[in-house]
């Protein structure tokens, strides 16, 4: 068993800078060695050509901001992602902000188009072009994976490969207005912390499964941004919202999804170290690290 760790230091997507040095971050934590250990053979390649891919003039476009280099840096990683996946290797993503789902997405469906994606975020990121309110791109991948977004000049190279039932939420708490009316008229499945609090973890993924995946014969990609944990637990990262998930319920999360053995791809995204005090950072590289082991089995005895 193979994984190859893609890290992407990428911050385009929203305005706060410090994202893009959460990859390499968690890797001198000691991600790798951990992985290792734990009897993976690693693949690890930085991402080092990413400032390249910026352009010189970036004018918003349909009112999203720096629209040509968040499309030219997540057309390039979906590429590598793609590659990866083809050579049967669990890939795992660091991120950077999570308009860089763009590209874990695409290129893990470009080779499993009947995965199942299930999405951990206090967020929706389901913002249309029209609907944003930041025109921030961390905030409208999954519109534009569905093909909800409708058609954008920069985005042309996106295919809707995401159906809206092959998609499912845990841990929504700050959603926009517009985004809860895409949920609803697309019937989207979404497990907010109002759930998680009535049935608990153990049955939220349950469920989440039975949606997505009834017969437990789909591949699984985790797409995970940080913030779906509670501020006390990952504290630094660009949107927190209170009254997140646990440190448990976040590694319930991806422990569950190993067990299955269909988890073929996981991201871990949004860590900022350039985001609240020594400590704070500490903890929330801590946490990016355990999650990523923990979606690769660490738990399973
Ligand atoms: C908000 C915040 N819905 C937006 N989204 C965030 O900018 O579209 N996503 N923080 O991670
Ligand atoms: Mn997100
Ligand atoms: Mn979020
Ligand atoms: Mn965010």
């Amino acid at each position: 068993k193979t994984v190859s760790i893609v890290g992407v230091p990428f911050s385009g997507g929203q305005p706060r800078g410090g994202v893009e040095e959460g990859p390499l971050r968690l890797v001198e934590f000691g991600l790798l060695n951990q992985i290792q250990e734990m009897g993976w053979k690693v693949d690890y390649e930085g991402n080092n050509n990413i400032s390249s891919l910026r352009p010189n003039q970036d004018p918003d476009v349909l009112n999203l901001k720096q629209p040509k280099y968040v499309s030219n840096v997540t057309h390039a990683v979906a590429k590598q992602i793609e590659e990866r996946a083809r050579q049967n290797k669990f890939v795992l993503t660091l991120g950077g902000d999570h308009s860089v789902a763009l590209a874990t997405v695409t290129g893990v469906f470009s080779v499993y188009p009947n995965a199942c994606l299930i999405w951990v975020d206090a967020h929706a990121d389901i913002n249309t072009p029209a609907t944003t309110d930041s025109g921030n791109i961390h905030g409208c991948p999954v519109s534009f994976l569905t093909g909800i977004a409708g058609s954008h000049p920069d985005f042309a190279w996106v295919k809707p490969l995401l159906k809206t039932n092959r998609l499912v939420y845990i841990g929504l708490r700050d959603v926009d207005a517009a985004e809860k009316k895409i949920l609803r008229d697309y019937k989207i499945k979404a497990f907010s912390m109002h759930h998680v609090d009535r049935y608990g973890i153990g049955n939220i993924v349950e469920m989440a499964l039975d949606h997505v995946n009834p017969k437990r014969d789909l591949p699984i990609h985790l797409t995970f941004d940080v913030d779906a944990l509670d501020p006390s637990v990952a504290p630094s990262t660009g949107t927190p919202v209170r009254g997140g998930l646990t440190f448990r319920e976040g590694h319930y999360i991806c422990e569950a999804l190993a067990e299955t053995g269909l988890l073929v791809a996981a991201d871990i995204m949004e860590v900022n170290p350039a985001l609240e005090s020594e400590m704070e950072v500490f903890q929330t590289i801590q946490v990016g690290c355990s999650l990523a082991r923990c979606c690769l089995g660490e738990s399973l005895l």
